[in-house]
């Protein structure tokens, strides 16, 4: 029986993210209850992203308010899709994406119509008397379940840690795992095992955390991380169940057409820069080290002949990912595809703004027998609807930083949840994480 449930109200305030600054959070009434949704926010952001919008009002969280944004829910969107029911996802992101009328939803804010759009999808949930990542499911055309593998960010840099150390991340994968609350478990216990490995060989303060909960050590090279990560692998029991992601986040350190691996130092900065083949060196010499299952953002965002040359040359045996290169956009999907520039998406709700489009976007990579890798942001709430997400869209791995920080547990906790919910009636990824 399908239930209707009209919008009978639309409002929204501002919160705080996991970095303290404001993001903004979605309340829709139907008649079947009240529906929230919190937006999160990039910091190592792609510039071809939608637009998040702030009110740049310095006497106010040093300009990052959203209040702008909260009015613009509460008035023009709030009078936009009064009345609609909410199973009609398509036509009201439709009718959003109209009136913002810009090709990067700069008028009206990608996280004001995100936050509706996200708040929508649980309402209409609701109404059809469906958990989350069912009702996904079907508005994505899916029909049978696979639990995600989940890439749990253990070693923070780039920008998102006070180390020295350029790449961004460095996550364990792990493949071999027999389903989420194994694969959760193995996450938690190296973790735990890594930790105990930096305080002997460089100090207890070197555990401190960054951004995603993943330690942040002052290792100014990759190798030694890989090494480290590897060994914490095998002191766990997990040698070949955990294969190892990377996340360079390379536009970050992009300096006119080359790379600089000492962007953080200040004694080394600028002082030995790479070229593209060399740096595709550097990434053929880890792949042959380590067992690594994946590089997103090896090159910077508009690097695309590096990209190409990297997907010929190593995208047989592992997957290139495009984050800030692809932002979730058809188009950009659409250019890497004509020019084989990478064999993975990383699908980020807030890099396009609506739900209908996210859909839209891995389906499309998912046609092109792409991995996809659903990710949070460096800035997140405890809002878990990427874990229903990435369920609802088969999407074969997921990321949603360290086993640790309780905005990034919301996600992996839920997937337990669903798992459960599931019973045996859903397979886990595991290997086949690019192809589930
Ligand atoms: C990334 C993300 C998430 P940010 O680069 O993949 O880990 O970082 O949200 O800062 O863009
Ligand atoms: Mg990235």
């Amino acid at each position: 029986m399908i239930y209707v449930g009209r919008i009978t109200k639309l409002t929204a305030r501002e919160v705080l993210d996991s970095r303290g600054n404001p993001t903004v959070e979605a309340e829709l009434h139907t008649d079947d209850g009240i529906f929230k949704a919190m937006v999160p926010s990039g910091a190592s952001t792609g510039s071809h992203e939608a637009v998040e919008l702030r009110d740049n009002d310095p006497s106010r969280y040093h300009g990052k308010g959203v209040l702008g944004v909260v009015k613009t829910i509460r008035t023009t969107l709030s009078d936009l899709v009064m009345g609609m029911d909410p199973v009609e996802q398509l036509e009201i992101d439709r009718k959003m994406i109209s009136l913002d009328g810009t090709d990067n939803k700069s008028k009206l804010g990608a996280n004001a119509i995100l936050a509706v759009s996200m708040a929508v999808t649980r309402a209409g949930a609701a109404s059809q008397r469906l958990p989350l990542y069912r009702y996904i499911a079907k508005l994505a055309g899916v029909d049978n379940f696979v639990m995600p593998v989940p890439c749990f960010n253990v070693i923070n840099g780039g920008i998102h840690a006070g180390n020295k150390l350029a790449p961004q991340e460095f996550m364990l994968v792990p493949t071999g795992a027999r389903n989420i609350h194994e694969a959760v478990r193995m996450g938690s216990e190296v973790y735990h095992t890594l930790k105990d490995e930096i305080t002997k060989k460089y100090g207890k303060r070197d555990t401190n955390v960054g951004d995603e909960g993943g330690f942040a050590p002052n290792i100014g090279d990759a190798d030694e991380c890989l090494s480290l990560l590897t060994k914490s692998i095998d002191a766990s029991g997990y040698s070949g169940k955990i294969r190892i992601g990377i996340d360079p986040a390379a536009s970050e350190f992009y300096v006119n057409g080359r790379y600089d691996l000492n962007f953080k130092d200040p004694v080394l900065k600028g002082k030995s820069l790479k070229t593209g083949d060399e740096m595709i060196e550097m990434y053929r010499n880890f792949v042959d080290s380590y067992d690594i299952a994946f590089i997103e953002d090896p090159f910077a965002e508009d690097d695309w002949d590096n990209f190409s040359k990297i997907t010929s040359a190593m995208g047989k045996g592992i997957e290139i990912i495009g984050d800030d290169l692809l932002v979730t956009n058809l188009k950009r999907i659409d250019e890497a595809t004509k020019r084989n520039a990478v064999n993975g998406l990383l699908l980020k709700m807030n890099q396009v703004g609506s739900i209908s489009e996210t859909i839209e976007a891995c389906r499309k990579a998912q046609g092109n027998k792409w991995g996809v890798l659903v990710s949070h942001r460096s800035g997140e709430t405890d809002d878990s609807f990427i874990a229903d997400l990435a369920v609802g869209l088969r999407a074969g791995h997921i990321k949603s930083g360290a086993p640790c920080r309780s905005e990034r547990l919301a996600k992996y906790n839920q997937l337990m949840r669903i798992e459960e919910e599931l019973e045996n009636r859903c397979s886990y990824a595991g290997s086949n994480f690019r192809n589930p």
